[in-house]
């Protein structure tokens, strides 16, 4: 195949729609610090993401901090969360001077494995930070009651679940809180962008001031905060694309659905089952090499040597990485482990052409 096929690429609106869309920013020469873009954005959001409070950040990673932050929970604590996601989710924890402790996951969806997460809470135990991998739903029932009879703060990494519902609630819903990625390799995108959706709506003004420098007023400042602001050619994007996210979403069911029919009950090839009830958002299409008559890797040299980029997410996993190896080990999440060694994201993004998931399922199987 001469054409390279990446593992996604970004929706784009047409040209036109972001042009006018920024038009007015060169007639009010106001680019950022919460300007009209960034209020009509974060208002559509809380719409469409069906949850009662959201704030906008410059992206997914700072909005994780900045909510971790805003719980203002004792340096040193510890925080339960998953080695398999990507390396945002730990250094969140890390950076704001948390202790980040793994849990292993299950075998089913890959996400936490809510069964061994009370064994894990000590006293010093201040959250879980689960990760909604894939856009998977994590066991939200299970986590919910754990958090509760320990008094824990749940934030969902949800940087994978745009649009994701179970029960048509939307996955903003769940926990204390819910961040989501709008990088550009998103299901929604906003180039660079984040965001933080939550119950309390007092969370408002703490992740507000914690984004823009501590700032409370004209003469004060009352925090040492950051600044992790989304910006209004960022916003404007992300209103253009929030437009057509649903058809992007059924364009992407389509490239799932081909690779679900020629990739499942093939012996050695395991895929995801999504349970009844789950609006999905189609964010990734993982596969599982198990005992099958090709390595993952092996697959992922063909697949490359053929221009078909896929990608190990999320190899190798968080507590093998040099900056935690010292203080962990993989070896203490075995699933996490296994799947790591044998997992392969395979390219899907909405103009995925159906010939090409042929060709890459070709590759795979024969
Ligand atoms: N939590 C989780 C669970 C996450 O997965 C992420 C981000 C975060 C937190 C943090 O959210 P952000 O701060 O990023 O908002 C990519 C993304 O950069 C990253 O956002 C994402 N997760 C991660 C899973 O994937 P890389 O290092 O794989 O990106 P890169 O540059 O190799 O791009 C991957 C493919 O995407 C390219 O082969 C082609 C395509 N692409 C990429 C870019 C940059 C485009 O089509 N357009 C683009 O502009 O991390």
């Amino acid at each position: 195949m001469n054409k390279q096929i990446l593992v996604t690429r970004s929706s784009m609106p047409d040209f036109e729609e972001y042009c006018n869309e920024i038009k007015e920013l060169w007639e009010t020469h106001w680019l950022t610090n919460m300007g009209i873009k960034h209020k009509e954005l974060e208002k559509s959001l809380l719409e469409y993401l069906k949850t009662p409070n959201i704030t906008l950040f410059t992206n997914g990673h700072l909005a994780l901090e900045c909510i971790i932050a805003a719980f203002n929970f004792q340096k040193g604590s510890e925080v339960i969360t998953t080695p398999f996601t990507f390396a945002s989710t730990t250094h969140a924890i890390s950076r704001n001077g948390l202790i980040p402790v793994f849990c292993d996951i299950n075998p089913e969806n890959f996400t936490i494995d809510a069964d061994k997460i009370e064994s894990l809470i000590t006293e010093k135990t201040c959250a879980i930070i689960p990760v909604h991998v894939y856009g998977n739903l994590c066991d939200v029932e299970k986590i919910e009651k754990i958090a509760k009879r320990h008094n824990l703060k749940v934030i969902y990494d949800a940087a994978h679940a745009f649009g994701v519902e179970k029960n048509e609630i939307g996955v903003a819903n769940f926990g204390d809180a819910s961040m989501f990625s709008f990088h550009a390799t998103k299901v929604f995108n906003t180039i660079e962008g984040g965001a933080v959706a939550y119950k309390d709506g007092k969370l408002n003004k703490v992740l507000y001031d914690i984004k823009n420098f501590g700032i409370t007023g004209p003469e004060s400042v009352e925090y040492i905060g950051g600044n992790a602001k989304m910006n209004e050619f960022q916003a404007a994007m992300g209103i253009c694309n929030l437009r057509h996210v649903d058809k992007e979403i059924e364009k992407r069911k389509r490239v799932v659905e081909k690779y679900r029919e020629r990739l499942q009950n093939v012996e050695g090839i395991k895929i995801i089952h999504t349970p009844e009830g789950i609006k999905e958002n189609y964010a990734y299409f993982p596969v599982i090499f198990d005992n099958y008559k090709y390595t993952r890797d092996e697959i992922f040299k063909k697949l490359g040597e053929e221009n078909i980029i896929a990608r190990k997410y999320f190899y190798p996993l968080i507590n093998d990485f040099d900056c935690y190896k010292e203080k962990y080990s993989s070896k203490d999440t075995p699933v996490a482990k296994y799947m790591a060694d044998r997992v392969l994201t395979l390219p899907l993004y909405a103009d995925l052409e159906l010939e090409i998931v042929d060709k890459i399922c070709d590759i795979i199987l024969k």
